[in-house]
C-alpha cells in the first residue's frame, strides 16, 4: 500500500512538472507572435520616412509612380510625368537643307514623357518677363508667359538681331526639374547660341547655373556649349534641368537659320518652390 501512494505521488509530481513545461513552453511560443504585430507597428512610420527619403526601391501604385531619386538627390520622392499640353503642328516632315553643326537628328516619333517629383507645375505661367530688347519688334514680352503656344500671327514675339536674352522671375526660389520652349513653329528653323542660365539674382552674379548651351565656339561668351542643336517643332524643346535651384531664369540666343531675328512663342518652366 505504501508503494502504491509512493507511485501516486510520483506520477503527480511528474504531472505537475510535464503540465508546467508546457505552459512555459506555449508561453515562450506565443511570445513571438504578440510581438509581430508591435513589431509591424513600430515598422509602419520607419517605412514611411524610408519612402520619403531612400530605398532604392521602384514601386507602382494605380496612376502613380514612385521611383528612388537618383544617387546623389537626397530625397525619394514621387514621380509623375508632366502634362504638357502642344499646339497644332504647322509644318509636317523633316528638313534636310540645314547647314547647322552639331544637329540632332529628328526623333522621329513623340517625345517620351517626362518624369518630375509630384507637385511640380510650370511656374512660369504669366509672371513677368523682361529683355535684353525691352522694345520688341513684334509683339509684347508678356506673351512669353500667357500660355499660348500657337504659330500663327500674333502668337510670336520678335527680338532684334545679335544675341539677345529674355528673363523670367519666378518670384521666388524653384527646384527646376523642366524647361519646354517654343522659340517659332511656323517653319523649320535652328536658332543659334541657345543657352539657358538659371541664377538667385536678376544681374546673374549669384548662383549661376547653366542649364542648356548650343554655342559650340563660345561667341556669345557664356562658355563652351556641348548641347545639341535642334529644329524647331510644335513640341517645343524639353530641357532636363535636374531639379536646379533658382528665382530668374535667362534664355540667350543669337537669330536664327531663316534670318538674324530672335523668337520666342512660349517658355515654360516645370519646378517647384524650395521649401
Ligand atoms: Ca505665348
Ligand atoms: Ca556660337
Amino acid at each position: 500500500m505504501k508503494q502504491s501512494w509512493s507511485k501516486l505521488l510520483f506520477v503527480f509530481v511528474c504531472t505537475v512538472l510535464l503540465m508546467s513545461c508546457q505552459k512555459s513552453s506555449e508561453q515562450q511560443n506565443q511570445q513571438p507572435a504578440q510581438q509581430t504585430p508591435q513589431r509591424q507597428q513600430a515598422a509602419a512610420p520607419a517605412q514611411g520616412i524610408v519612402q520619403g527619403q531612400s530605398s532604392g526601391q521602384t514601386t507602382s501604385q494605380p496612376g502613380q509612380t514612385t521611383t528612388t531619386a537618383p544617387a546623389g538627390q537626397a530625397a525619394n520622392v514621387q514621380l509623375v510625368q508632366l502634362d504638357i499640353k502642344l499646339p497644332k503642328p504647322m509644318f509636317v516632315g523633316t528638313p534636310t537643307n540645314i547647314a547647322v553643326l552639331n544637329l540632332e537628328k529628328p526623333l522621329g516619333k513623340p517625345r517620351p514623357p517626362f518624369l518630375a517629383p509630384a507637385g511640380t507645375r510650370n511656374v512660369a505661367f504669366k509672371k513677368a518677363v523682361s529683355s535684353s530688347d525691352e522694345q520688341p519688334v513684334i509683339g509684347e514680352l508678356s506673351m512669353i508667359t500667357d500660355g499660348d503656344k500657337e504659330a500663327a500671327e500674333g502668337s510670336f514675339v520678335e527680338l532684334g538681331p545679335k544675341l539677345q536674352y529674355v528673363m523670367i522671375d519666378l518670384k521666388a526660389r524653384h527646384n527646376i526639374y523642366a524647361l519646354v520652349v517654343w522659340h517659332y513653329h511656323k517653319q523649320a528653323v535652328v536658332y543659334h547660341d541657345f543657352i539657358v542660365q538659371v541664377a538667385d539674382d536678376s544681374d546673374f552674379i549669384s548662383n549661376v547655373q547653366t542649364v542648356f548651351n548650343n554655342d559650340i565656339d563660345n561667341s556669345s561668351g557664356r562658355g563652351v556649349g556641348k548641347d545639341m542643336s535642334y529644329v524647331e517643332t510644335s513640341e517645343g524643346k524639353l530641357i532636363d534641368a535636374k531639379g536646379v535651384q533658382g528665382r530668374y531664369v535667362r534664355l540667350y540666343s543669337r537669330g536664327n537659320t531663316a534670318n538674324e531675328l530672335n523668337h520666342y512663342i512660349e517658355v515654360e518652366v516645370y519646378g517647384r518652390a524650395v521649401q
